[in-house]
């Protein structure tokens, strides 16, 4: 089996690199590391890296009429909210030109693959106030980067039914863990109270922290992607979380259990655009024989150990 996973070196995509070569599936990894790093996926067995900007049309297509891949993820992707923002045409050249152009070659050319698996968000629910969210709940995004992933999605799914091509769509909500870094004001924000709690820093916390997330460890997610990737049936849509809801402030008492320190919170005024509320239905990801594993405590605990032991990057 031949696997092409573009976004292979960030922190998402080196993890579902490393599940599948381990189950000895060659892995193409293309990446401009632009958010990935080498170092992410270094020394793993039957894993080719190439440097490579998903908008080179001609080599992308070079790649998979030489390759004959069996499955293909997109999972290469402007991962920030504000980037998109700040620069919509920019972002939208990556987040969905780029899709539906290796799509539509897969097509054009009669590539016969197993999967197309495209990596969207929970971003594409926005505010809509139904809870939890389902995959067929109302759908409001707000931004560039959710409108580009919700049309993704749209073509990635309508591809699948009306040229019989085999795909899927995974929606992440909040995912934490190994090698996530807290390099920037939107990265995760369990990288960045790790950070603090490791360096005895104040985090500041936008609002009052009753806002909540539905977070998921990133093991979990690799492996119902590569769940996903083998057993899905028909082109659709999957939440990609754990189905429960923690407030910030649960989050921080959990932390501050499982490493023994105390967080020094600064409370500021919440973030324009900020969800109050995030916690997704995964009856359907559940309903396909996947259950996420590893509780908040356990992953927690997972991370803490990890970045002790080798210390955070940054
Ligand atoms: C996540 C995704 C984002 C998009 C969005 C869709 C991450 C890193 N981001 O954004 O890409 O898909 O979901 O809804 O997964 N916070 C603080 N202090 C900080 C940093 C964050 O209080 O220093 C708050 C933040 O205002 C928010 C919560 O923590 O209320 C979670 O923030 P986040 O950036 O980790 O994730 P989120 O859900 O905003």
């Amino acid at each position: 089996m031949k696997a092409l996973i573009t976004g292979g070196a960030g922190f998402i995509g080196s993890h579902i690199t490393a599940t599948l070569a381990s189950k000895g599936v060659e892995v193409v990894v293309v990446d401009d590391l632009s958010m990935g790093k080498k170092e992410n996926i270094k020394g793993l067995k039957g894993v080719t890296f190439l440097k490579a900007d998903v908008r080179n049309k001609e080599f992308m297509h070079e790649l998979l009429k030489k390759e004959k891949f069996d499955y293909v993820l997109f999972l290469a992707a402007i991962a920030s909210v504000a980037d998109s923002v700040d620069r919509p045409m920019m972002t939208h050249s990556i987040n969905q030109e780029a899709v539906l152009d290796t799509l539509d070659f897969i097509r054009q050319s009669k590539l016969s693959i197993k999967k197309f698996l495209f990596t969207s968000s929970a971003a594409v629910y926005g505010n809509a106030p139904e809870l939890p969210k389902k995959e067929n709940s109302t759908i409001d995004p707000q931004t560039p980067y959710a409108i580009d992933k919700f049309a993704s999605e749209r073509y990635v799914i309508d591809y699948g039914k009306l040229y019989d091509m085999p795909t899927v769509c995974v929606r992440f909500f909040n995912v934490y863990g190994p090698r996530q870094n807290p390099s920037s004001p939107y990265s995760g924000v369990i990288s960045i109270i790790t950070k603090c709690l490791m360096e005895g820093k104040t985090f500041t916390m936008y609002g009052d922290g009753s806002q909540t997330r539905d977070f998921i460890f990133i093991d979990d997610v690799s492996d119902a992607v590569v769940s996903l990737l083998e057993n899905s049936k028909s082109p659709d849509v999957f939440n990609i979380a754990r189905g429960e809801e923690n407030s910030l402030n649960q989050l921080i008492s959990t932390y501050e259990k499982v490493s023994g320190k105390k967080l020094s919170v600064d409370y500021q005024a919440e973030r324009g655009g900020d969800i109050k509320r995030s916690v997704a239905d995964v009856s359907k990801l559940t309903g396909t024989g996947f259950r996420p594993k590893v509780s908040l405590e356990d992953g927690l605990d997972i991370y803490w150990q990890y970045n002790q032991v080798r210390g955070m990057r940054k």
